[in-house]
C-alpha cells in the first residue's frame, strides 16, 4: 500500500530571515515509524517551489492509497484545496491530517467547548481523518486499518465524520522515552532547496525532544505535548549525529526543538560525548534555550563552546515587563539582557526573536520595549533577530484570550504567517507596520 506524506508550501519569507526552507521533520518521524511498521512505499512530498498542480500530478502518479497532510495554521487553507484536488480526480484516496494546527482545533474543541474542529470537518468533506497530537502510532493503525479493511473506529487517536456525525475515538498515550522510535527518514527531502539567512542549504535539522514543563500563553508547544517532557538520550543524539556527518557529510546542526538546554544532565554528557569522540571538531551545532537558564548560569556555556556550539537562539518576545508577565514567560527583560551578554562574551553568536502587535502595549510602551533591545543590539552582542506579529493558534491561552476578547480584527489569522498584525491594538495598524518595517531596518 502507498502511502503519501505531504507538507504544503514549505518556503516562506519570514521577516527578519529573509526566505526559510527547512526540514519538515514531524513527517520524516512517521516515515521512518511506517517503514519500520511494514509499509514500504512511503514518499514525502515537500512543496518548495512547485505549483499546486505540479504537486498534485506528482502525488497523482505516485499513485497513493493513503495521503496525509502535515499542517501549520497557515498552510492549512492551501493544504485542503490540494486534497480537494486530489479527491476530486480519484475519490477512493483516503485523506488524513495532522500537525499542529490539527492539534490545535481539537484541543480547542475538546477542551474549551468551541466548534472550530467540527467546523473544519464540516467545511471540508474532502478530509477522512485528522490525527491530532504525535501521530507516529495512529498513523500506522490507520494505515493498517485502511490495507486490511476494518472499522475506523477501532484506530484510537483518531477523528473521522461519518453521515455527517463525528466520532472521537480513544486517546493513545504519548511516547514516553523518543528512543523507542526510529530515527528520522530524511531520505526524501530536497536538500538542494533548502536555505535561509546566513546558512548552508546542507544545515541539518534535529529534534529530540517533545514538550515543554513552560506555559506560555501563546505557545503551542505544551498544548501538543501535553504531561512529561519526552527526551531522546544523549547517546541517541550522538549516534544520529555520527550517523548524519559520516553518512552525509552534514557538519552543521540545529537541534529545533524548543529547549533542548533545559535537561542539564542530557547537556553535560552530550558535550561530553561529542569531545570524546572527537566530533566537536567536524561539526558545529546551534539550539535554542530560555534566557533564565544563561542568566542562572545553569548551563555550562564554556563546555558547550567547546563540544562546537555556535550558538544560542532565545525567544526573548519583548522587553517590557508587563508583557513577559502576561504571556506567562517567567522572565524579565534584565534577565534577557543578561542571558544575551552571557552568551556574547562566551564566543556563542546569539540568535533571538521578538514578537509585536500585543493587544495590550500602547505605542509607548512598545517604543521602550524595541529601544531597550537595540540598546543590546547596538553593541553588537546579538547577530540575528528575528521579529513577528503575535498570532493567535488555536488551543492556546492566547487564542482563547483573543476570541474571548474580540481582539481578532484579521479574519483571515489563521493563514497568517505572522508577518503582519491580526490583533487590535492600541497602537493605529498603519503606526505599528511602520514601527516594525522601521525596527527590521536597524536589525
Ligand atoms: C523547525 C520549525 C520550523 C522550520 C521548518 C518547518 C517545517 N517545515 O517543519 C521553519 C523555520 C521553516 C519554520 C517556519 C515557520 N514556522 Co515553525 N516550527 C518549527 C519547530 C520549532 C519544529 C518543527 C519540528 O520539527 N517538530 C518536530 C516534529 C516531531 O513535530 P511535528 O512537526 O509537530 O510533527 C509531529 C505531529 O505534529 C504529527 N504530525 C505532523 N504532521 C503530520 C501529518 C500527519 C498526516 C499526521 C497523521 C501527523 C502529523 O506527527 C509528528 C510526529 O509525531 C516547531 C515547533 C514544534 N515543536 O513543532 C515550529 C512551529 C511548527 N512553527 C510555527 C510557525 C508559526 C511557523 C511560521 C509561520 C513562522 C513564524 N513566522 O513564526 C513559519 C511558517 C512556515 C511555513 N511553511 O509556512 C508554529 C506553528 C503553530 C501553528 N499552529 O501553526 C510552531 C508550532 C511553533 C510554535 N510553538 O508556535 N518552522
Ligand atoms: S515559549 Fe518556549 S518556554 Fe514557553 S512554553 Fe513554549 S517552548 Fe516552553
Amino acid at each position: 500500500m502507498k502511502i503519501a506524506l505531504v507538507v504544503p508550501n514549505g518556503k516562506k519569507d519570514m521577516s527578519g530571515m529573509g526566505n526559510v526552507a527547512r526540514p519538515p521533520l514531524g513527517v520524516c518521524f512517521l516515515k521512518a515509524y511506517l517503514l519500520k511498521e511494514g509499509f514500504q512505499d512511503v514518499k514525502i512530498f515537500h512543496q518548495i517551489d512547485e505549483t499546486n498542480d505540479e504537486l498534485v500530478k506528482k502525488i497523482l502518479k505516485f499513485s497513493p492509497m493513503l495521503v496525509g497532510f502535515s499542517v501549520m495554521s497557515c498552510v492549512f487553507s492551501n493544504a485542503a484545496s490540494l486534497a480537494k484536488a486530489l479527491k476530486n480526480t480519484r475519490p477512493e484516496i483516503k485523506i488524513v491530517f495532522g500537525g499542529e494546527h490539527i492539534t490545535g482545533i481539537y484541543v480547542d474543541e475538546t477542551k474549551y467547548g468551541s466548534r472550530l474542529m467540527t467546523k473544519t470537518l464540516r467545511e471540508n468533506q474532502c478530509i477522512d481523518f485528522l490525527i491530532p497530537f504525535e501521530g507516529e502510532v495512529v498513523l500506522t493503525g490507520l494505515a493498517k486499518n485502511i490495507r486490511d479493511g476494518h472499522s475506523m473506529r477501532r484506530v484510537h487517536g483518531t477523528v473521522f465524520q461519518n453521515s455527517n456525525v463525528i466520532y472521537i475515538t480513544k486517546k493513545i498515550e504519548r511516547v514516553k522515552c523518543l528512543d523507542v522510535l526510529p530515527t528520522a527518514d530524511r531520505s526524501d527531502l530536497p536538500y538542494e532547496k533548502y536555505h535561509s539567512v546566513d546558512e548552508a542549504s546542507n544545515l541539518e535539522y534535529m529534534h529530540t525532544t517533545r514538550g515543554c514543563k513552560f506555559r506560555c500563553s501563546y505557545c503551542t508547544t505544551p498544548v501538543s505535548n501535553p504531561g512529561n517532557v519526552a527526551k531522546n538520550s544523549a547517546r541517541r543524539i550522538l549516534e544520529e549525529i555520527k550517523f548524519l556527518h559520516d553518512q552525509y557529510k552534514r557538519k552543521s546542526f540545529f537541534f529545533c526543538d524548543e529547549l533542548f538546554t533545559t535537561d542539564t544532565q542530557r547537556m553535560e554528557d552530550f558535550c561530553k560525548g561529542l569531545i570524546q569522540t572527537g566530533l566537536n571538531n567536524k561539526i558545529t551545532w546551534r539550539v535554542f534555550a530560555r534566557v533564565d537558564d544563561v542568566s542562572n548560569e545553569k548551563l555550562n556555556l564554556k563546555l558547550m563552546k567547546e563540544a562546537g556550539l555556535n550558538g544560542l537562539f532565545f525567544g526573548a518576545e519583548s522587553m517590557n515587563l508587563k508583557t513577559l508577565r502576561k504571556l506567562g514567560k517567567g522572565v524579565k527583560p534584565n534577565q534577557i539582557k543578561s542571558a544575551i551578554e552571557k552568551t556574547y562574551r562566551s564566543g556563542i553568536d546569539v540568535w533571538c526573536s521578538l514578537m509585536i502587535g500585543y493587544p495590550w502595549e500602547t505605542e509607548g510602551e512598545l517604543k521602550k520595549s524595541l529601544i531597550k533591545y537595540l540598546t543590546i543590539k547596538n553593541r553588537g552582542f546579538i547577530k540575528h533577530t528575528y521579529v513577528a506579529f503575535i498570532t493567535p493558534f488555536p488551543g492556546t491561552r492566547f487564542y482563547r484570550q483573543c476570541v474571548d476578547n474580540n481582539w481578532i480584527i484579521d479574519k483571515t489569522f489563521l493563514q497568517s504567517d505572522c508577518s503582519y498584525p491580526v490583533l487590535s491594538t492600541p497602537i493605529k495598524k498603519e503606526v505599528l507596520i511602520k514601527i516594525y518595517k522601521d525596527f527590521l531596518e536597524q536589525v
